[in-house]
């Protein structure tokens, strides 16, 4: 299982060697285990004097990726996402650039050889449970050199960030680069009843590695389009400063404030209602916070009494037509995030109601759309502007196949 991996990250790196190419991008996800990722990707590889290119993106979007695979003779990592879109990848590489995926998501096989998906999920080990993206990336660059053991904490953050615990406790290779940390100073282990705490020593103190999650989401969520994550790789590197600190705290103030406003033209009566599904159009009025936060808004509402209690809530956001630092990219796509109340929660994991898994990419595969992250009780999709009400459509007709089926 682990030996497996760390023999195709061995052959990965000895390619990586062989490349005329002495630059790597890394393209890696906004949140706090993607940042921690891109974090120690790029310690590492500079430290291999490569010269590191990141790029963070909320989502691996085929607009983004047609634009990275135009190119060739390029060295491409992509962390904590990919992992299952590898047969697409290599479609688009067909050989022409050294790609590797670090994720730890649901994985399938590459089909070219020169895109390397070094994803646990491919060799027995459990991406929801076992391995985070950041302690893949760890394995990655411990494996490119010892002398990254250092970089351990940083992967806990992730993990943790992540939030896998069994019975309250990082388990397998989370646990693993979490007593590396404690072995090296740089974190303490608390036990309690209910599991573990862990703790950050910092050159200011110690911090809740929960809340140092908390601290790089909002920096790579509600910061994205603000240079947020580049502030949040600093942080997982060098630690929080006084100006970290004033960036976080003026953007949780952008983010109760578009909230806030948002809540009042619900309440006034802008939340849609079809039978089975209630939504909302946000337009680009969360600009220039990233669109992640449209799932985090429906988290914020789906246990209060603005929504209906019996039906699945959705929101839309239009994706801004721009990636930070990758420049102008033509979208013309709107995402959709879904959740659900706690009573309809219970009703999916019972087999009562269908979860978000399949009804939410069912009838974005139907439109055309991207469908990438879904879960039973949270989902996202992407749709082009404009199908937004046939989208809803489209899950309608599926619910109501369901109840007469
Ligand atoms: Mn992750």
């Amino acid at each position: 299982m682990l030996n497996a991996l760390i023999d195709a990250m061995e052959h990965a790196i000895r390619e990586v060697r062989k490349m005329p190419e002495k630059a790597v991008q890394v393209f890696h996800h906004n949140d706090s285990d993607g940042l921690t990722s891109g974090a120690i990707l790029t310690r590492a590889l500079e430290r291999q004097g490569y010269a590191v290119r990141r790029f963070c993106l909320e989502k691996p979007y085929p607009a983004v990726l047609d634009k990275v695979f135009e190119q060739e003779g390029k060295i491409l990592i992509f962390a904590d996402f990919a992992g299952r879109i590898a047969p697409l990848l290599s479609e688009l590489n067909q050989g022409r650039n050294l790609t590797l995926i670090l994720d730890h998501h649901v994985a399938e096989a590459s089909t070219d050889p020169r895109v390397m998906n070094l994803d646990p999920d491919l060799f027995g080990l459990k991406g929801d449970r076992d391995i985070s993206g950041s302690t893949t990336c760890y394995l990655f660059a411990h494996t490119l050199d010892p002398v990254n053991r250092d970089l351990a904490h940083v992967a806990a953050v992730g993990a943790v960030g992540d939030g896998f615990f069994v019975d309250g406790a990082l388990v397998s290779e989370n646990r693993e680069v979490a007593l590396e940390a404690v072995r090296q100073g740089l974190l303490e282990i608390r036990h309690h009843e209910l599991g573990e705490q862990y703790l950050l020593n910092g050159s200011a103190g110690q911090s809740d590695v929960i809340a140092v999650g908390d601290y790089l989401d909002v920096l790579g969520g509600v910061g994205y389009y603000q240079q947020g994550p580049d502030m949040g790789i600093r942080v997982c590197l060098e630690g929080v400063s006084p100006e970290s600190d004033r960036m976080v705290k003026d953007l949780e103030a952008v983010r109760t404030r578009l909230f806030d406003e948002e809540i009042a033209r619900l309440q006034a009566g802008a939340l849609k209602q079809a039978p089975h599904i209630q939504w909302f159009h946000l337009e680009t009025r969360f600009f220039p916070m990233g669109v992640k936060m449209v799932g985090a808004f429906c988290d914020a509402i789906r246990t209060t009494d603005l929504i209906d209690p019996r039906k699945y809530l959705a929101g839309f956001q239009i994706i801004p037509d721009e990636i930070p630092d990758f420049g102008a990219i033509k979208f013309g796509q709107v995402k959709i995030s879904m959740r659900v109340s706690p009573s309809m929660e219970g009703e999916i994991r019972a087999g009562r109601a269908l979860g978000l898994n399949i009804l939410l990419p069912e009838a974005t595969g139907r439109l055309g759309g991207f469908s990438d992250a879904c879960h039973s009780l949270t989902a996202a999709t992407t749709v082009a502007i404009g199908k937004e009400e046939a989208l809803i459509d489209e899950m309608e007709s599926i619910l109501d196949g369901e109840s007469h089926g």
